[in-house]
């Protein structure tokens, strides 16, 4: 069975409670536990991990190039700023889908870049939480 990593930056583990106007009522529990159970529906297996730290990402990139097929990754405030994580996740082979809880155009200026999108293979934004069940569904068909 092929695993996919779901990897959540900075601050997602306080989903559910930080300004559920824009990221919705679900916490990262139940994001998690639904995509797992999405996965083994699908066929695959799921590995999940939220770090608020930038070198714990990097990390589990790293580790994904040896057992993961696929990477699913909401990267949060870092997709804007870290250059680390686009490097990391470019040293990776297999599909890299990025998912934004919050449609991050319509957003401040300073949120419309991001640096994970030159390396992602798809880009969900403004979906709520369903963007990772919706990117869980589209890694099944690039792994086909
Ligand atoms: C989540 C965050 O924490 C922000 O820093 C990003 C992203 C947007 C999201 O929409 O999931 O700017």
């Amino acid at each position: 069975m092929k695993t996919v990593c779901l990897l959540n930056g900075p601050n997602l583990n306080l989903l559910g409670q930080r300004q559920p106007e824009i990221y919705g009522r679900e916490t990262l529990a139940d994001v998690e536990a639904d995509c797992a159970k999405l996965a083994s529906e699908l066929g695959l297996n799921l590995r999940a991990l939220q770090s608020n730290h930038e070198g714990v990402l990097v990390d589990a990139i790293q580790a994904a190039r040896q057992d993961a097929a696929g990477i699913v990754i909401n990267p949060a405030a870092y997709s804007h700023t870290s250059v680390a994580i686009l490097d990391a996740l470019n040293a990776f082979d297999g599909p890299v889908i990025e998912v934004h809880i919050s449609n991050i155009h319509r957003r401040e200026s300073f949120r419309h870049h991001s640096h994970v999108s030159a390396r992602a293979d798809a880009v969900i934004a403004g979906l709520g939480t369903e963007g990772y069940r919706a990117a869980l569904r589209r890694m099944a068909q690039l792994l086909a």
